[in-house]
Protein backbone atom coordinates (compact mmCIF):
# COMPACT_ATOMS: atom_id res chain seq x y z
CA UNK A 1 0.00 0.00 0.00
CA UNK A 2 1.27 3.20 -1.27
CA UNK A 3 0.89 5.85 2.26
CA UNK A 4 1.07 9.37 1.89
CA UNK A 5 4.39 10.27 3.32
CA UNK A 6 4.92 13.77 4.93
CA UNK A 7 8.33 13.96 3.97
CA UNK A 8 7.87 14.10 0.30
CA UNK A 9 5.15 16.40 1.22
CA UNK A 10 5.26 19.55 -0.36
CA UNK A 11 4.20 22.14 -2.45
CA UNK A 12 4.14 24.49 -5.41
CA UNK A 13 4.69 27.65 -5.55
CA UNK A 14 3.25 28.03 -9.21
CA UNK A 15 6.01 30.75 -9.63
CA UNK A 16 8.21 28.19 -9.06
CA UNK A 17 6.91 25.71 -10.95
CA UNK A 18 6.93 27.92 -14.06
CA UNK A 19 10.37 28.43 -13.78
CA UNK A 20 11.47 25.25 -12.95
CA UNK A 21 12.35 25.79 -9.64
CA UNK A 22 12.54 22.76 -7.10
CA UNK A 23 8.76 22.76 -6.23
CA UNK A 24 5.94 19.67 -5.62
CA UNK A 25 2.78 19.89 -4.64
CA UNK A 26 1.42 16.92 -2.65
CA UNK A 27 -1.38 14.54 -3.77
CA UNK A 28 -3.79 15.84 -1.40
CA UNK A 29 -2.93 19.49 -1.10
CA UNK A 30 -0.07 21.18 0.93
CA UNK A 31 1.23 23.99 -0.89
CA UNK A 32 4.28 26.78 -0.58
CA UNK A 33 6.23 29.36 -1.41
CA UNK A 34 9.55 28.93 -1.88
CA UNK A 35 10.76 30.95 1.10
CA UNK A 36 8.46 33.77 1.74
CA UNK A 37 6.51 34.28 4.47
CA UNK A 38 2.86 35.20 3.94
CA UNK A 39 2.72 37.46 1.56
CA UNK A 40 -0.23 40.29 2.95
CA UNK A 41 -1.67 40.45 -0.72
CA UNK A 42 -5.35 41.33 1.41
CA UNK A 43 -7.31 43.87 -0.08
CA UNK A 44 -9.31 46.51 2.31
CA UNK A 45 -12.66 46.66 2.28
CA UNK A 46 -12.91 50.39 3.95
CA UNK A 47 -13.13 52.43 0.27
CA UNK A 48 -15.25 49.94 -0.66
CA UNK A 49 -19.29 50.48 -1.66
CA UNK A 50 -21.15 50.99 1.66
CA UNK A 51 -21.67 47.06 3.24
CA UNK A 52 -25.27 46.39 3.78
CA UNK A 53 -26.28 45.52 7.33
CA UNK A 54 -28.44 42.72 7.49
CA UNK A 55 -27.71 41.63 11.11
CA UNK A 56 -26.66 38.00 12.78
CA UNK A 57 -29.21 35.48 11.35
CA UNK A 58 -27.94 32.25 12.68
CA UNK A 59 -30.25 30.15 9.89
CA UNK A 60 -26.76 28.58 8.08
CA UNK A 61 -25.00 28.47 11.05
CA UNK A 62 -24.80 25.28 14.03
CA UNK A 63 -24.55 26.06 17.69
CA UNK A 64 -21.43 23.80 19.16
CA UNK A 65 -21.14 23.64 22.51
CA UNK A 66 -18.15 23.98 23.82
CA UNK A 67 -16.51 20.99 25.66
CA UNK A 68 -13.23 18.80 25.98
CA UNK A 69 -12.21 16.42 23.68
CA UNK A 70 -9.20 14.52 22.89
CA UNK A 71 -7.30 16.01 19.74
CA UNK A 72 -5.76 14.39 17.26
CA UNK A 73 -4.41 10.17 16.75
CA UNK A 74 -1.64 8.11 17.89
CA UNK A 75 -1.79 6.03 15.05
CA UNK A 76 -1.66 7.86 12.53
CA UNK A 77 0.37 10.67 10.91
CA UNK A 78 3.33 11.83 13.66
CA UNK A 79 2.15 15.37 13.33
CA UNK A 80 -1.35 14.26 15.21
CA UNK A 81 0.39 13.26 18.32
CA UNK A 82 0.17 13.03 20.70
CA UNK A 83 -3.28 12.77 21.58
CA UNK A 84 -4.52 15.74 24.25
CA UNK A 85 -7.15 16.67 26.05
CA UNK A 86 -8.55 20.29 25.14
CA UNK A 87 -11.39 22.62 25.72
CA UNK A 88 -13.12 25.08 23.54
CA UNK A 89 -15.47 27.28 24.64
CA UNK A 90 -18.96 27.72 22.32
CA UNK A 91 -19.45 29.32 19.08
CA UNK A 92 -21.74 29.37 15.74
CA UNK A 93 -20.00 27.72 12.91
CA UNK A 94 -21.63 27.71 9.02
CA UNK A 95 -23.48 24.50 8.30
CA UNK A 96 -21.41 23.85 4.87
CA UNK A 97 -18.38 25.59 3.10
CA UNK A 98 -18.37 28.91 1.96
CA UNK A 99 -20.25 28.55 -1.66
CA UNK A 100 -19.59 30.38 -5.19
CA UNK A 101 -23.15 32.07 -4.48
CA UNK A 102 -22.37 33.21 -0.89
CA UNK A 103 -18.79 34.06 -2.14
CA UNK A 104 -20.50 36.09 -5.32
CA UNK A 105 -22.11 38.05 -2.75
CA UNK A 106 -19.20 39.18 -0.88
CA UNK A 107 -17.55 39.98 -4.36
CA UNK A 108 -20.21 42.08 -5.55
CA UNK A 109 -20.98 44.39 -2.49
CA UNK A 110 -17.05 45.10 -1.93
CA UNK A 111 -15.73 44.81 -5.49
CA UNK A 112 -12.97 42.50 -3.93
CA UNK A 113 -10.31 40.88 -5.84
CA UNK A 114 -8.98 37.40 -5.12
CA UNK A 115 -5.37 36.58 -4.71
CA UNK A 116 -5.41 34.07 -7.71
CA UNK A 117 -7.13 37.66 -9.60
CA UNK A 118 -3.85 39.58 -8.54
CA UNK A 119 -0.40 39.44 -10.75
CA UNK A 120 2.11 38.60 -8.38
CA UNK A 121 4.17 41.48 -6.94
CA UNK A 122 7.60 41.47 -8.51
CA UNK A 123 9.13 42.18 -5.29
CA UNK A 124 7.79 38.77 -3.73
CA UNK A 125 9.59 37.34 -6.33
CA UNK A 126 13.14 38.33 -6.63
CA UNK A 127 14.58 36.82 -10.57
CA UNK A 128 11.26 35.95 -11.67
CA UNK A 129 10.83 37.27 -14.72
CA UNK A 130 7.71 39.68 -15.43
CA UNK A 131 6.33 37.74 -18.08
CA UNK A 132 6.04 34.20 -15.62
CA UNK A 133 4.23 36.77 -13.10
CA UNK A 134 0.99 36.01 -14.24
CA UNK A 135 -2.68 35.61 -11.77
CA UNK A 136 -3.31 31.94 -11.46
CA UNK A 137 -3.97 29.26 -8.59
CA UNK A 138 -2.86 26.01 -8.39
CA UNK A 139 -5.34 23.10 -10.65
CA UNK A 140 -5.44 19.39 -10.20
CA UNK A 141 -4.82 17.81 -13.78
CA UNK A 142 -5.01 13.84 -13.60
CA UNK A 143 -2.84 12.37 -15.70
CA UNK A 144 -3.68 9.98 -18.53
CA UNK A 145 -2.08 7.17 -17.02
CA UNK A 146 -0.80 5.63 -13.67
CA UNK A 147 2.26 7.96 -12.48
CA UNK A 148 3.85 6.69 -9.25
CA UNK A 149 2.44 8.58 -6.34
CA UNK A 150 6.01 10.33 -5.28
CA UNK A 151 5.60 12.58 -8.23
CA UNK A 152 2.94 15.79 -7.10
CA UNK A 153 4.08 17.36 -10.39
CA UNK A 154 2.27 14.71 -12.75
CA UNK A 155 -1.20 15.82 -11.33
CA UNK A 156 -0.80 19.21 -9.51
CA UNK A 157 -0.20 22.25 -12.00
CA UNK A 158 0.12 25.80 -11.91
CA UNK A 159 -2.88 27.30 -14.28
CA UNK A 160 -2.90 30.84 -15.39
CA UNK A 161 -6.30 32.36 -15.34
CA UNK A 162 -7.44 29.41 -12.69
CA UNK A 163 -9.39 31.38 -10.21
CA UNK A 164 -12.94 31.43 -7.94
CA UNK A 165 -14.83 31.66 -10.93
CA UNK A 166 -12.94 29.93 -13.38
CA UNK A 167 -11.70 26.63 -10.95
CA UNK A 168 -9.92 24.45 -13.95
CA UNK A 169 -8.77 27.53 -15.54
CA UNK A 170 -9.87 30.03 -17.69
CA UNK A 171 -12.05 28.12 -20.16
CA UNK A 172 -14.27 26.90 -16.99
CA UNK A 173 -17.08 28.69 -15.35
CA UNK A 174 -18.68 27.84 -12.24
CA UNK A 175 -22.48 28.76 -14.31
CA UNK A 176 -24.55 25.87 -12.68
CA UNK A 177 -22.05 25.72 -9.40
CA UNK A 178 -23.79 28.04 -7.65
CA UNK A 179 -24.05 25.52 -4.55
CA UNK A 180 -20.46 24.02 -4.77
CA UNK A 181 -17.81 25.38 -2.05
CA UNK A 182 -15.87 28.33 -3.11
CA UNK A 183 -12.13 27.31 -4.18
CA UNK A 184 -9.33 28.71 -5.65
CA UNK A 185 -9.28 31.20 -2.71
CA UNK A 186 -6.42 31.63 -0.48
CA UNK A 187 -6.01 32.10 3.28
CA UNK A 188 -5.99 35.97 2.87
CA UNK A 189 -9.23 36.20 1.09
CA UNK A 190 -11.09 33.50 3.54
CA UNK A 191 -9.96 36.67 5.98
CA UNK A 192 -11.31 39.34 3.88
CA UNK A 193 -14.73 37.31 3.40
CA UNK A 194 -14.75 37.11 7.71
CA UNK A 195 -14.64 40.74 7.54
CA UNK A 196 -16.94 41.64 5.68
CA UNK A 197 -19.28 39.24 7.19
CA UNK A 198 -18.44 40.73 10.84
CA UNK A 199 -18.93 44.29 8.96
CA UNK A 200 -22.55 43.14 7.73
CA UNK A 201 -23.70 41.43 10.91
CA UNK A 202 -22.31 43.32 13.82
CA UNK A 203 -20.82 40.24 14.85
CA UNK A 204 -17.38 39.11 14.77
CA UNK A 205 -17.07 36.29 12.00
CA UNK A 206 -13.31 34.40 11.56
CA UNK A 207 -11.68 31.33 10.92
CA UNK A 208 -12.19 28.41 13.13
CA UNK A 209 -8.79 27.59 15.33
CA UNK A 210 -7.81 24.32 14.59
CA UNK A 211 -9.05 22.53 18.13
CA UNK A 212 -12.28 24.47 17.25
CA UNK A 213 -12.33 22.80 13.52
CA UNK A 214 -11.38 19.30 15.03
CA UNK A 215 -14.08 19.87 17.82
CA UNK A 216 -16.35 20.49 15.55
CA UNK A 217 -15.99 18.29 13.06
CA UNK A 218 -16.32 14.87 15.88
CA UNK A 219 -19.91 16.47 16.15
CA UNK A 220 -19.61 14.64 19.85
CA UNK A 221 -18.31 11.26 18.73
CA UNK A 222 -14.77 11.32 20.94
CA UNK A 223 -11.69 9.56 19.91
CA UNK A 224 -13.21 8.18 16.50
CA UNK A 225 -11.54 7.65 12.90
CA UNK A 226 -13.73 9.38 11.01
CA UNK A 227 -16.44 11.69 12.30
CA UNK A 228 -19.36 8.64 11.37
CA UNK A 229 -17.42 5.93 13.29
CA UNK A 230 -14.50 3.60 12.56
CA UNK A 231 -15.67 2.46 9.19
CA UNK A 232 -14.84 4.54 6.08
CA UNK A 233 -17.66 3.39 4.34
CA UNK A 234 -20.37 2.02 6.83
CA UNK A 235 -22.50 -0.82 5.16
CA UNK A 236 -20.02 0.00 2.18
CA UNK A 237 -21.65 3.15 1.48
CA UNK A 238 -19.74 6.17 0.76
CA UNK A 239 -20.94 9.16 2.73
CA UNK A 240 -18.75 11.96 1.72
CA UNK A 241 -17.07 13.57 -1.16
CA UNK A 242 -13.81 11.92 -1.44
CA UNK A 243 -11.75 9.70 -4.00
CA UNK A 244 -12.52 6.46 -4.94
CA UNK A 245 -10.32 4.30 -7.23
CA UNK A 246 -6.78 4.43 -8.31
CA UNK A 247 -5.29 7.80 -7.06
CA UNK A 248 -4.88 10.01 -8.98
CA UNK A 249 -5.84 8.68 -12.66
CA UNK A 250 -9.07 6.93 -12.06
CA UNK A 251 -11.88 7.83 -9.80
CA UNK A 252 -14.55 5.38 -10.38
CA UNK A 253 -17.26 8.07 -8.04
CA UNK A 254 -18.48 5.71 -6.69
CA UNK A 255 -19.61 8.33 -4.24
CA UNK A 256 -21.53 10.33 -7.08
CA UNK A 257 -19.19 12.96 -7.50
CA UNK A 258 -15.86 13.62 -9.63
CA UNK A 259 -14.90 16.93 -7.82
CA UNK A 260 -16.68 19.59 -5.82
CA UNK A 261 -19.71 18.06 -4.88
CA UNK A 262 -22.84 20.79 -4.21
CA UNK A 263 -22.75 21.17 -0.12
CA UNK A 264 -24.98 19.14 2.04
CA UNK A 265 -24.93 16.36 -0.28
CA UNK A 266 -24.58 13.82 2.66
CA UNK A 267 -25.67 13.69 5.90
CA UNK A 268 -24.66 16.06 8.43
CA UNK A 269 -22.43 15.02 11.88
CA UNK A 270 -23.50 15.26 15.47
CA UNK A 271 -23.59 19.15 15.42
CA UNK A 272 -25.49 19.48 12.29
CA UNK A 273 -22.43 20.24 10.17
CA UNK A 274 -22.02 19.20 6.74
CA UNK A 275 -18.96 18.23 4.59
CA UNK A 276 -17.06 18.23 7.89
CA UNK A 277 -15.19 14.71 5.77
CA UNK A 278 -13.93 15.70 2.16
CA UNK A 279 -16.02 17.79 -0.65
CA UNK A 280 -12.88 20.33 0.09
CA UNK A 281 -10.14 21.26 2.33
CA UNK A 282 -11.28 24.22 4.45
CA UNK A 283 -8.59 26.84 6.08
CA UNK A 284 -8.24 27.25 9.95
CA UNK A 285 -6.93 30.50 11.28
CA UNK A 286 -4.15 28.82 12.77
CA UNK A 287 -0.23 28.39 11.51
CA UNK A 288 0.96 25.11 11.26
CA UNK A 289 3.75 23.69 13.31
CA UNK A 290 4.58 19.86 13.10
CA UNK A 291 5.35 19.36 16.97
CA UNK A 292 2.65 21.78 18.16
CA UNK A 293 0.64 19.33 19.87
CA UNK A 294 3.38 18.32 22.10
CA UNK A 295 2.88 21.99 23.76
CA UNK A 296 -0.43 23.25 23.14
CA UNK A 297 -2.50 25.12 26.03
CA UNK A 298 -5.39 23.44 27.14
CA UNK A 299 -8.10 25.98 27.12
CA UNK A 300 -8.91 27.37 23.66
CA UNK A 301 -5.64 26.81 21.73
CA UNK A 302 -5.32 29.78 19.19
CA UNK A 303 -2.01 27.58 17.54
CA UNK A 304 1.88 28.13 17.32
CA UNK A 305 2.79 31.83 17.07
CA UNK A 306 4.81 30.77 14.46
CA UNK A 307 4.70 28.37 11.52
CA UNK A 308 6.92 24.91 11.41
CA UNK A 309 6.85 22.09 8.80
CA UNK A 310 10.48 20.61 9.18
CA UNK A 311 10.07 19.54 5.68
CA UNK A 312 10.30 23.14 4.42
CA UNK A 313 11.61 25.50 7.11
CA UNK A 314 11.90 28.67 5.30
CA UNK A 315 8.12 28.59 3.97
CA UNK A 316 5.23 29.72 7.06
CA UNK A 317 1.87 27.52 6.27
CA UNK A 318 -2.03 28.35 7.73
CA UNK A 319 -3.86 24.63 8.49
CA UNK A 320 -6.43 23.02 6.67
CA UNK A 321 -8.72 20.75 7.67
CA UNK A 322 -11.16 17.65 6.33
CA UNK A 323 -9.94 16.82 3.12
CA UNK A 324 -11.47 16.89 -0.44
CA UNK A 325 -12.78 15.07 -3.11
CA UNK A 326 -9.46 14.38 -3.95
CA UNK A 327 -8.51 12.29 -0.96
CA UNK A 328 -8.00 8.63 -1.25
CA UNK A 329 -7.93 5.62 1.18
CA UNK A 330 -4.57 4.34 -0.67
CA UNK A 331 -2.75 8.28 -0.58
CA UNK A 332 -4.41 11.02 1.99
CA UNK A 333 -6.84 10.12 4.26
CA UNK A 334 -7.46 13.82 4.95
CA UNK A 335 -10.85 13.03 5.90
CA UNK A 336 -10.04 11.97 8.95
CA UNK A 337 -10.69 14.52 11.70
CA UNK A 338 -7.45 14.14 13.34
CA UNK A 339 -5.65 14.81 9.97
CA UNK A 340 -3.61 17.57 9.71
CA UNK A 341 -2.61 19.79 6.72
CA UNK A 342 -0.57 22.79 6.41
CA UNK A 343 -0.73 25.65 3.07
CA UNK A 344 0.61 28.88 2.08
CA UNK A 345 -1.45 31.40 2.83
CA UNK A 346 -1.06 33.17 -0.38
CA UNK A 347 -2.44 30.18 -2.13
CA UNK A 348 -5.57 29.48 -4.15
CA UNK A 349 -5.98 25.66 -5.23
CA UNK A 350 -8.36 23.78 -6.82
CA UNK A 351 -9.69 21.78 -3.80
CA UNK A 352 -9.58 24.21 -0.93
CA UNK A 353 -11.93 26.72 0.36
CA UNK A 354 -13.43 27.95 3.71
CA UNK A 355 -16.58 28.04 6.39
CA UNK A 356 -16.53 30.59 8.84
CA UNK A 357 -17.30 30.67 12.60
CA UNK A 358 -18.95 33.50 14.80
CA UNK A 359 -18.57 34.34 18.50
CA UNK A 360 -22.25 35.08 18.90
CA UNK A 361 -24.96 34.24 22.04
CA UNK A 362 -26.01 30.76 21.82
CA UNK A 363 -29.22 30.39 21.41
CA UNK A 364 -32.35 30.92 23.79
CA UNK A 365 -33.05 27.49 25.51
CA UNK A 366 -36.82 26.55 24.32
CA1 LIG B 1 -15.84 11.83 -5.14
CA1 LIG C 1 -14.95 20.03 3.78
Amino acid sequence: MVMYDSATSIARFAIAILTGSAVFMTGCSDTTTNNSPAVSQTQATDNSPAIQAVGFETDQMAWIPGGTFAMGSDDEKPDERPIHQVTVAGFWMDKTEVTNRQFAEFVNETKYVTVAEQKPDPLDFPGVPADKLVPGAVVFDPPPGNVPLNNHRAWWVWRQGADWQHPTGPDDSIDGMEEHPVVNVCWFDAMAYAEWMTKRTGVTHRLPTEAEWEFAARGGLDGKKYIWGEELKPDEKCIANFWQGRFPNQNTTEDGFRMSAPVGQFSANGYGLYDMAGNVWEWCMDWYRSDYYEESPKDNPKGPATSLDPNEPNTAKRITRGGSFLCSELYCTGYRPAARMKTSPDTGLSHTGFRLVAEGSPPEKK
